[in-house]
């Protein structure tokens, strides 16, 4: 708009009537309005969103849809953008692929293995040329007190006390158990197939519709079965297989994706799937990999107190968001409190501390925080750092976080001893609060809502069984029995609940109200989607106590999963454990492949393939190394390598 003077009409100031004026002005002022109300759009990490919004929170934007039951494998996943393509399978697609990776020389483990022991395989870790100036910039302003070498393979196999695959790969001497190995390996070797057959590169399989899912908590990565899968399938010596997960990793993994990603389920399924892998075989391309994906995540620490959010955009922009199913864009304990083990690790191979330093700083703030009754609840504001709801559970939404704080000190070679106070405060307040006995004498977790007791526990709390096992031996001495006791009650109420129902497997969630006993009363809660906790306890508490019951229990598994589960092109979840007349859900979820099944073979093997002396698992199964900071640091021990 032009303001010019009109002759004949009396005017003052600049010349503009009264109204020109008042549009003028309110034009102004909603120019005004619209320039300072598109702060709250940018992002996070924009300069001038800082300067003028840095007290105040900017408002969440949040996204997808979840269940509050289960942060770590949401129920109601954020819509799936991918829809079901009937019968067709995705062959087509992949065939030609799959027939040039069928041509490739097969690499035995032993090669590799030997190849490792030579040394060749020890050149220096390289990223790509933008990410390393970036991450050298910030390590060289971290690097005080980190050791300036760079990570050394031959080193770190030479801190090992033992040889990760074993004697003979595990192999149990007893006939009968190595037979129930041999078809573990069987059901891995079919699942695998299947989904290279009929999804190859997507994320997961989709058995009766012999198709690929992508869903959207990868945030536009692909191939988190092939990921998931790479350490069950090398220490399975399934070779062939492993070696065209390792083809894809190097020619087809695009990292430059530019979804919205589930923070925690990247960081545990790709990041702990490749530093696994790295640790395992010394491949350098693991490590590359990994570290390019590591560096996308730092950026949903942006926020006023480092507690990351839920989700993240993998590509420039690093925007975070928070879910849109958790209460007042909070985060959730069991996502960011998860990220502990692998972390450490990223700063352990790059030398570059930032990853740690992250890390810590949730631990320091959550250390911090007044705790009602000493618990944990699942909701924390990012913004202020003040928990949002008092619910606390041991299974979805809070459960692997625990996990981690003891792990973390497992892994640390038990010298990081605030993750181990933590630990046993919390356990106690756990004990105090939450573990109750049914009338029927079973032990169990109940869930906790504002100090309001809710009498049910979740398949994802039945991990817990392995935990507190693993944990007994570094409790103050008086408990320690006490300690191994309540985890084999835990196992045995877990395994009560796969008991109770005609399947032989067990629910999502059961309850000890309303009459029963480990048993799901909800018709929404009867449904298994091939899940490993249960298994996980069972392999743990075999390896601490060497009961026979353990692997029996989990031999029930296989043939359940045998019966019920297994279809013509793949293995599926199913939606009512208590029904003879199957309906499958139709997934075949990644960590079926990484967890549950390795677990069972752990589980049927000797005890020295991937020793707990050396080894921690992450929450999706991927073994990562006991750190021995004084090891590595010891000159002596330089191209020292333990023989396989
Ligand atoms: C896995 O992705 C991990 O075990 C996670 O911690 C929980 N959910 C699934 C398995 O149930």
């Amino acid at each position: 708009m032009v303001f010019r003077k009109l002759p004949g009409v009396s005017a003052s100031g600049m010349g503009l009537r009264l109204s020109q004026k008042f549009v003028f002005l309110l034009f102004l002022s909603g120019l005004v309005t619209l320039c300072f109300g598109a702060l709250f759009f940018l992002p996070d990490s924009v300069r001038l969103k800082r300067i003028f919004l840095s007290k105040t929170e900017t408002q969440p934007v949040t996204v997808g849809s979840g269940s509050e039951n289960d942060a770590r494998e949401p129920l109601k996943r954020p819509k799936d953008p991918e829809p079901p393509r009937g019968m067709t399978p995705a062959r087509g697609e992949t065939s030609t692929k799959l027939k040039n990776l069928s041509r490739k020389p097969t690499v035995s483990r032993e090669a590799t293995e030997e190849r490792l022991a030579a040394g060749k395989a020890l050149e220096d870790f390289t990223l790509p040329r933008s990410r390393t100036e970036s991450a050298s910039a910030k390590a060289t302003s971290f690097a005080r007190g980190a050791p300036s070498e760079p990570f050394s393979y031959g080193k770190f196999k030479g801190c090992l006390l033992k040889p990760p695959l074993g004697r003979d790969s595990g192999r149990p001497a007893d006939p009968e158990t190595n037979e129930r190995r041999e078809k573990v390996k069987e059901m891995m070797k079919f699942s695998w197939d299947n989904y290279k057959s009929y999804a190859w590169g997507k994320n997961e399989l989709r058995p009766l519709t012999r198709n690929g899912h992508i869903g959207n908590m990868f945030g536009g990565l692909r191939g988190a079965s092939i990921i998931d899968s790479l350490d069950t399938l090398y220490i399975m010596g399934l070779m062939e297989e492993y070696n065209d997960a390792k083809e894809w990793v190097q020619t087809s993994l695009d990292l430059n994706s530019n979804g919205e990603a589930s923070l925690f389920e990247v960081n545990i399924r790709y990041v702990g799937g490749l530093l696994a892998a790295y640790y395992l075989t010394g491949e350098e391309m693991y490590k590359s990999k990994v570290m390019e994906l590591g560096e996308k995540l730092l950026p949903a620490f942006n926020t006023p107190t480092g507690i990351p959010r839920g989700v993240i955009n993998l590509g420039s922009s690093g925007t975070s968001w928070s879910w849109g199913w958790a209460s007042a864009g909070s985060s959730i304990l069991a996502e960011f409190g998860t990220l502990h083990l692998e972390f450490v690790h990223l700063s352990e191979l790059s030398r570059n501390p930032i990853y740690t330093e992250k890390v810590m700083n949730i631990r320091k703030l959550l250390n911090k925080i007044e705790k009602p009754h000493g618990l944990y609840p699942n909701f924390l504001s990012p913004v202020s750092g003040n928990w949002v709801q008092h619910h606390v559970s041991i299974g979805g939404l809070g459960d692997s976080f625990y996990e981690y704080l003891i792990k973390s000190y497992l892994m640390s070679d038990k010298t990081d001893e605030d993750a181990k106070k933590m630990y046993y405060g919390a356990l106690e307040a756990i004990e105090a609060n939450l573990v109750q006995k049914s009338p029927g004498g079973l032990t169990y977790m109940a869930e906790w809502r504002g100090g309001i007791l809710d009498h049910k526990m979740g398949h994802l709390a039945c991990f817990s069984g392995g935990m507190i096992g693993i944990g007994a031996d570094d409790g103050a001495p008086e408990k320690r029995q006490h300690f191994l006791d309540l985890a084999a009650e835990i196992t045995h109420t877990c395994h009560e609940s796969y008991t109770r129902s005609a399947t032989k497997l067990g629910p999502e969630a059961f309850r000890f109200d309303g009459g029963g006993e480990a048993t799901a009363t909800r018709l929404s809660d009867r449904y298994y989607i091939l899940r490993p906790e249960v298994i996980e306890s069972y392999m743990y508490m075999w390896r601490l106590t060497h009961d026979p019951k353990y692997r029996e229990w989990g031999w029930e598994a296989v043939e359940a999963l045998e019966q019920h589960c297994r279809v013509e092109s793949g293995f599926s979840g199913i939606r009512d454990v208590y029904s003879m007349t199957a309906s499958h859900d139709n997934m075949q979820q990644s960590f079926f492949l990484s967890e549950t099944l390795k677990y069972l073979y752990l589980l049927f093997s000797d005890d020295d393939l991937l020793p707990l002396e050396d080894w921690v698992f992450n929450t999706e199964a991927h073994p990562l190394p006991i750190i021995r900071k004084s090891c590595m640091q010891d000159e002596a021990t330089l191209g020292k390598t333990v023989s396989e």
